[in-house]
């Protein structure tokens, strides 16, 4: 055995191994509800609460295309639509992207007959994000993310597009600062959407839905070099002792 050629071979493999663990990181799930769903190798998902629901006139605005999950629910806090992972790989923070569909009359938080109505974001258990939206009565109106129906309109001013007779909101939360990079490393995730407020009605007067939900990971850790260093020589030193065996 030719040890320059050994050395050699366990650099690339010491190589590999780390490109192994970096190609963890990135995308983990992703759901356009008709049908694709896509988890990453090694990652088990499930989600509960909601309903996969035609998108109505949602289909004019960007991204809205089939149905989209639909939460309707009564209580406060309503039940959640709840997506739940295990198995993700090393990384340092994650990242929830997609479109929120703002759908009927949403009261906004201000003192009226049917407010506050809130939309509630919790990782792991631990409220990350509340938005209120003023679809029927109101002032305050939440810009989560980009709005796709041309911005903070006054109360009772946003298109109807479906649903039952109040005007409807669409926001594109990808990139939307409290979703992303938050801070995580456990292999375990649970994000949880959820209405909430003492307004909170609900069913048919006031819902929302997501389309083209995806949840990656970010920032896994890239080996120091010291650290490496010493990997290498643990390898090359193996290498080196197979090769006086023989
Ligand atoms: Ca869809
Ligand atoms: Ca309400
Ligand atoms: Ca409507």
């Amino acid at each position: 055995m030719n040890i320059q050629k050994t050395i050699y071979q366990s650099i690339a493999v010491t190589t590999l191994l780390f490109t192994s663990i970096s190609a963890s990181a990135g995308l983990v799930y992703s759901n356009d509800f008709d049908g694709n769903e896509f988890e990453a190798s090694g990652i088990s998902s499930t989600l509960s609460g909601g309903n996969v629901e035609g998108v109505q006139g949602y289909s004019a605005l960007a991204g809205f295309d089939g149905n989209f999950l639909r939460n309707s629910s009564l209580g406060n806090p309503a039940s959640s639509t709840t997506f739940s992972f295990t198995g993700l790989g090393d990384h340092t923070s994650i990242s929830i992207e997609g479109l929120l569909a703002v759908i009927d009359s949403w009261d906004s938080s201000e003192n009226s007959c049917c407010s506050p109505d809130l939309l509630g974001v919790k990782v792991d258990g631990t409220l990350i994000t509340s938005a209120t939206f003023n679809n029927a009565i109101g002032n305050t109106n939440t810009a989560f993310g980009t709005s796709l129906t041309g911005g903070t309109s006054p109360a009772n001013t946003y298109n109807n597009i479906g649903f039952s007779g109040w005007g409807e909101q669409a926001f594109d939360f990808s990139g939307y600062a409290p979703l992303t990079d938050i801070a995580h490393t456990a292999s375990t995730l649970t994000v949880e959407f959820f209405a909430y407020g003492a307004g909170w009605q609900g069913g048919t007067d006031e819902s929302y839905a997501l389309e083209n939900i995806a949840i990656s990971t970010n920032g896994v850790d890239v080996p120091e070099p010291s650290t490496l260093a010493i990997f290498a020589l643990g390898v090359l030193g193996l290498a080196s002792r197979r090769f006086k065996n023989t």
